[in-house]
């Protein structure tokens, strides 16, 4: 655990600074960190040696005198920025908000292609921080930045750097590859995939495990998830497949989004998106930075939007018009957003009455699995069955339909 101490410098530049600082203290306590307290500094021109003026840093210094704290500047220094703003402080260490998101990245990894995703993040974001700095890096001493699985690396040269860039970005490749092979029996098998997507901290993981009877770890903290998790679930006895994914998260740091590319792409290929938001918080700036990223990423699937913690919500009012309101906490809802799935992909399926006449027994066995049986009626001369196929394999069954159609309700 993390001992670090931390006092934030929270810029005023924009309205949604609140937020953004209450974030910051979110994200230190994810980090395994101790909040110690914040400056807050109105800035009306970015300067760009030392971001906030030189005036305002000799403020600073004076305000942290005698206390034994790491400074997390809440906003992008560029490496410039960094060290000077280290060095008028007395050589104290100085963080961003990207290198705190990068720490807590590196504590969450867990699959080997999430731990080479955050390291390449990681060393790419180094990188050059190291310009010409010889001592920089011995500079950052322990704890947050220098954490991961870059760690070693983090004290040798850029050289070395650059050699380890390239080596983990062939890795990368490989599994990706791997992972294509695998979305591609996916997809022959045509099971549908629904992917949990949205702000961290909105429920999705919970929501994952409601719907599936899973076990994925769920904590009040930011980036609880960062492996894709996938878990088979029925609706109607037809099998889903819902792939739970890391969190977004306002200026989520750009080299982070490219690390997490491949893996987010593969989730978000998907059939449908659940874009699940915080009811009973920030839930239109979630929504917002949710499509803005999904955008970026090149997402093209119809999605849901989905209101968790509902059950913490009086007045929903104000929600989007269509959102599905729910508490994954408490089960609230979850029958509606099933309806909602389906509606939503009413077009994949059909829903239709067959009938089998006893001699074609065979002939039906071998396409049955195919198909998804609701009901089924023995009567003199055959089976008569209720079912609901998928729209591909729908002309398989064409010598045995009794009707079919495309309502929801039977
Ligand atoms: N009151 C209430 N709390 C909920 C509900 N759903 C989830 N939570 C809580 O919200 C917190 C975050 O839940 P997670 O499921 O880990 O959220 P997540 O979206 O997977 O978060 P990341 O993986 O960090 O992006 C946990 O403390 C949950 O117990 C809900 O419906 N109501
Ligand atoms: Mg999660």
């Amino acid at each position: 655990m993390n001992s670090e101490i931390i006092y934030v410098i929270q810029p005023i530049e924009s309205e949604n600074y609140k937020v953004l600082h209450e974030e910051a203290v979110s994200l230190i306590g994810s980090a395994g960190a101790e909040y110690a307290g914040t400056i807050y500094q109105k800035i009306r021109e970015i300067d760009p040696a030392t971001y906030i003026g030189e005036g305002k840093l000799m403020e600073l210094k004076e305000r942290l005198e005698g206390l034994d704290v790491t400074v997390l500047f809440n906003g992008d220094l560029s490496p410039s920025q960094t060290l000077n703003i280290s060095k008028a402080l007395d050589d104290r260490k100085v963080i961003d908000r990207t290198t705190l998101i990068l720490d807590i990245f590196a504590l969450r990894a867990e699959s080997s292609e999430g731990k080479i995703q955050v390291e390449l993040a990681q060393l790419r974001y180094i990188y050059p921080r190291l310009k010409g700095k010889g001592g920089a890096l011995s500079r950052l001493g322990g704890g947050i930045g220098t954490r991961g699985p870059g760690e070693t690396q983090l004290e040798t040269d850029r050289r070395h750097i650059k050699n380890r860039i390239r080596y983990l970005e062939e890795r990368l490749k490989e599994t990706e590859k791997r992972r294509f092979l695998q979305t591609e029996r996916r997809k022959k098998e045509r099971v549908r995939t629904i992917a949990l997507v949205g702000y961290t901290n909105t429920g999705k993981s919970t929501l994952l495990n409601r719907l599936t009877g899973a076990d994925v770890l769920v904590k009040d903290a930011l980036f609880a998830t960062l492996d894709p998790t996938s878990r088979g679930f029925t609706i109607e006895n037809v099998p889903f497949l819902l792939v739970d994914t890391v969190g977004f998260l306002q200026d989520l740091p750009h080299h982070l989004i490219e690390a997490f590319k491949s893996t987010l792409e593969s989730a978000l290929n998907c059939d449908l998106a659940l874009i699940v938001c915080d009811g009973s918080g920030e839930y239109d700036m979630q929504l917002q930075t949710t499509l803005t990223t999904l955008n970026d990423l090149g997402f093209s699937s119809p999605y849901l939007v989905v209101m968790n913690k509902c059950d913490l919500v009086q007045n929903r009012e104000a929600f989007p018009k269509d959102a599905v309101c729910i508490s994954a906490a408490n089960g609230l809802g979850l029958e509606d957003l099933k309806r909602h799935i389906f509606e939503a992909l009413k077009d994949e399926f059909v829903r239709a009455c067959l009938f089998i006449p006893y001699e074609k027994m065979a002939q039906y066995s071998a396409i049955r699995p195919y198909l998804t049986e609701q009901n089924v009626t023995y009567t003199d001369d055959g089976a008569e069955i209720k079912a609901i196929i998928p729209a591909i394999y729908a002309e398989k069954f064409s010598s045995f339909y009794r009707h079919r159609d495309h309502r929801q309700d039977p």
